[in-house]
């Protein structure tokens, strides 16, 4: 089996914990690139929840090495409480099953700090960020000023850099009207944390060769989703960092000739939590009922998600930029007893059809969907393991998004056991 990479479609939420678990069996390292505790990843295994957030889905099963690639901004303390959280549950995290890119740049408390002022500032305006500091962390990484894993093991010299750190942030906090940081303050809560984190540190993208070479499969586990991608997403309201695919060889330091398959995970229907268009979004009783049927919640902040109907030219396009060759489709079974099920097939922008979705924010936010209307089917898809346990009409759905999405369903996901789970081709 080649290397996957598996990605989410849509903004996020696809179901893409349960189908990394599902082929982590198959794998023998499970790679995050990008993101940081901002991703909520729900898994079931054997009837037990575990909910993650930083780590790669792979710390669940016994014998598979987890790997938080450079691509991924790590709060130290999120880190160390979802470890806690996981041993409590009978997970046993070390250095064993856990390695973390000495080269990723580390969420700090004023990254978190900042997150949330600037979002209780933006009022109507504001992104709906799950204030975990990841925009403020990646700013400071891309600004060249951030505070990196590896900077933890040499903390005689980290001074300096704490220093050009504080520079630029005591300036905007004294701006919002915040008290300054000290260093010696920040400095002391490092030294802190460093020993439940370095520990895991190494050169990833040495460790990831070497794997390579010996022939083990790596599994590239991606976060949030492609309509939330910092360049083509739907801008400024996205998280801060690539989602695509792509983003998978950059942030493990693997090039890209290292992945073989990228599997991209979608909805039946769409999902999105936090503020931005939603072209297909129904504020009414059919979102209602999606979001009831779906339990739309978010894994991390718990809010309630925002539903409406499968979006086929946000979904194609997730697939052109992220270079998808198969799609799972997760969910179906939420839409299971609706007598119509609609599909957005284009849309509208002041009397033009568009086949595509604009780049701009001002025509994202003004385009009227197009729909098309499916008959819905009677019985129910939950929990069906092969083909011919699917009603015709849910198999005619599936059949008729793949023609609208320009690519293949690869497999079908019928409930959140992985087992329930249809390899379609
Ligand atoms: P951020 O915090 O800077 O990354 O937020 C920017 C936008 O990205 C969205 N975002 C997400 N959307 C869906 N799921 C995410 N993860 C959690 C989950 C979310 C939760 O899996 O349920 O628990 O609320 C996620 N992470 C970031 C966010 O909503 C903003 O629109
Ligand atoms: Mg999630």
């Amino acid at each position: 089996m080649a290397n996957v990479a598996v990605v989410g479609a849509q903004w996020g939420d696809e179901g893409k914990g349960k189908l990394v678990d599902w082929l982590s069996e198959r794998a023998d390292v499970v790679v995050r690139f990008q993101g940081g505790h901002n991703a909520g990843h729900t898994l079931v295994i054997d009837g037990v929840t575990y909910k993650l957030s930083l780590l790669p889905s792979g710390i669940v099963r016994p014998g598979k090495l987890s790997v938080i690639g450079n691509g991924v901004v790590i709060d130290p303390w999120a880190l160390a409480a979802e470890i806690d959280k996981l041993s409590s549950q009978g997970v046993d995290v070390s250095r064993q099953n856990l390695r973390v890119a000495g080269n990723a740049t580390l969420i700090l408390p004023l990254h978190r700090e900042l997150d949330q002022l600037r979002e209780a500032a933006a009022g109507a305006g504001k992104i709906g960020t799950t204030g975990r500091g990841i925009g403020p962390a990646y700013e400071d990484k891309v600004g060249r000023r951030a505070i990196r894993v590896n900077d933890l093991a040499d903390l005689a010299t980290i001074g300096p850099k704490v220093q050009r750190l504080l520079a630029h942030h005591n300036a905007l906090r004294r701006g919002m009207g915040e008290a300054e940081v000290k260093a010696q303050d920040l400095i002391a809560q490092l030294a802190e944390i460093a020993p439940r984190i370095l520990p895991f540190s190494d050169a990833v993208w040495s460790l990831l060769d070497d794997m390579k070479r010996e022939g083990k499969r790596i599994l590239f586990e991606g976060a949030q989703g492609i309509l939330l991608d910092i360049d083509h997403g739907t801008y400024p309201y996205v998280t801060s960092s690539n989602t695509v695919a792509g983003q998978a060889a950059a942030g493990s330091g693997l090039g890209p000739s290292s992945i073989g398959y990228v599997l991209g995970i979608a909805k039946a229907y769409t999902t999105r939590v936090g503020s931005g268009p939603f072209p297909t979004e129904q504020e009414n009783e059919v979102g209602e009922y999606i979001g009831q049927r779906g339990r739309e919640f978010g894994t991390v902040t718990g809010r309630k998600r925002r539903c409406g109907w499968f979006d086929s030219v946000l979904v194609r396009q997730a697939i052109k930029t992220s270079g998808i060759h198969g799609i799972a489709l997760t969910k179906l079974d939420v839409l299971d007893g609706l007598d119509e099920i609609k599909v957005g097939i284009g849309y509208e922008l002041e009397g033009k059809r568009l086949d595509r979705f604009p780049a701009a924010e001002e025509a994202q936010k003004r385009v009227v969907p197009v729909y098309e209307s499916f008959e819905g089917w009677k019985g129910t898809t939950a929990g069906a393991r092969s083909w011919a346990q699917l009603p015709a009409q849910a198999i005619k759905y599936v059949k008729y998004l793949e023609e609208l999405i320009e690519c293949p369903v690869a497999l079908l996901s019928t409930s959140p056991e992985r087992d329930d789970t249809i390899l379609m081709k």
